[in-house]
């Protein structure tokens, strides 16, 4: 059954350098501009990674914990953490990612080859995540590479009982060079293994690059959700640089009208994720 769209955005992410692209919101003031303007035009749920004074990537805990407070402060956005980082990070500091309180963190369910990198989750390690989300009433967001990753997450389940919420929602971060490719096809195989994970699982997806916007139609059509944001994509068309995260966001709610599946609004986005 399709309803309205759940339209994350993931603005800044930890593979972009400032010095490349300017756009990119990496300060705190930054962040929350792009986040009250994100919401404004129809985001739900905003997908957060932090940088630091030199604007490099960091899980700094003091820094996320004023995130989090000052984006629920500025929006009434939910609150997703990345519990991923960046490739370099080590396990205690995605683990503690949690321990700062936002609505939501992701949850990426395996390993990865991620470019020339390797996106290292051992299973031990998701299962400390996932428990402790349980423990501290943090919403999962799985995060789905490879189709591999939803044999992995039924397995989770099984063994570990459902998150916080009772509500199962996962994201596929499609078209990574060394993930899953970002095709219609591929969507609808990751789609059709939900039939093995709890009645009402439902998903996003984002297409990395120039999959951006195959990604996006494809989901739409089959009824799931979107996220979008400079995390993912720098290009808006062939040679065209984007200019902010408002700009993909608005792309984004213009289709989900167009596919009759306006964004949802906030509380609805609560209520459906269990946030
Ligand atoms: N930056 C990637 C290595 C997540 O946020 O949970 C991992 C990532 C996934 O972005
Ligand atoms: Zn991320």
């Amino acid at each position: 059954m399709t309803t309205g769209t759940l339209i994350t955005v993931a603005p800044t992410g930890a593979e972009s350098a400032k010095a490349e692209v300017p756009a990119l919101p990496v300060t705190l003031d930054e962040l929350l501009l792009t986040a009250k303007e994100c919401e404004a035009l129809g985001a739900a749920v905003i997908h957060v990674h932090i940088r630091d004074d030199e604007a490099r990537p960091t899980l700094d805990q003091g820094r996320l914990r004023e995130t989090v407070t000052a984006l629920r402060e500025s929006t009434d956005l939910i609150v997703q953490l990345s519990s991923g980082g960046a490739v370099t990070d080590p396990e205690a500091h995605r683990l503690a990612v949690v321990d700062a309180a936002p609505d939501m963190a992701s949850c990426t369910m395996g390993t990865v080859n991620f470019g020339d990198d390797v996106f290292l989750n051992r299973w031990e390690f998701i299962v400390d995540l996932h428990t402790r989300m349980q423990e501290r009433g943090v919403v999962p967001e799985y995060e789905i590479f490879e189709l591999g990753h939803l044999t992995a997450l039924q397995r989770l389940l099984g063994k570990y009982g459902l998150p916080h919420g009772g509500h199962v929602h996962v994201d596929f971060v499609m078209g990574v060079p060394g993930g899953m490719p970002g095709t219609t096809a591929t969507l609808v195989a990751a789609q059709q293994m939900l039939r093995d994970l709890p009645e009402g699982t439902t998903f996003s997806a984002t297409g990395i690059g120039r999959s951006t916007i195959p990604v996006m139609l494809a989901s739409l059509s089959a009824g799931g959700h979107l996220r979008v944001g400079m995390e993912d994509t720098v290009t808006y068309a062939k040679g065209r640089p984007v200019e902010s995260n408002m700009q993909l966001v608005a792309r984004a709610v213009g289709f989900a009208q167009l596919a009759q599946r306006p964004p949802l609004t906030t509380a609805q986005a609560r209520t459906l994720l269990g946030v």
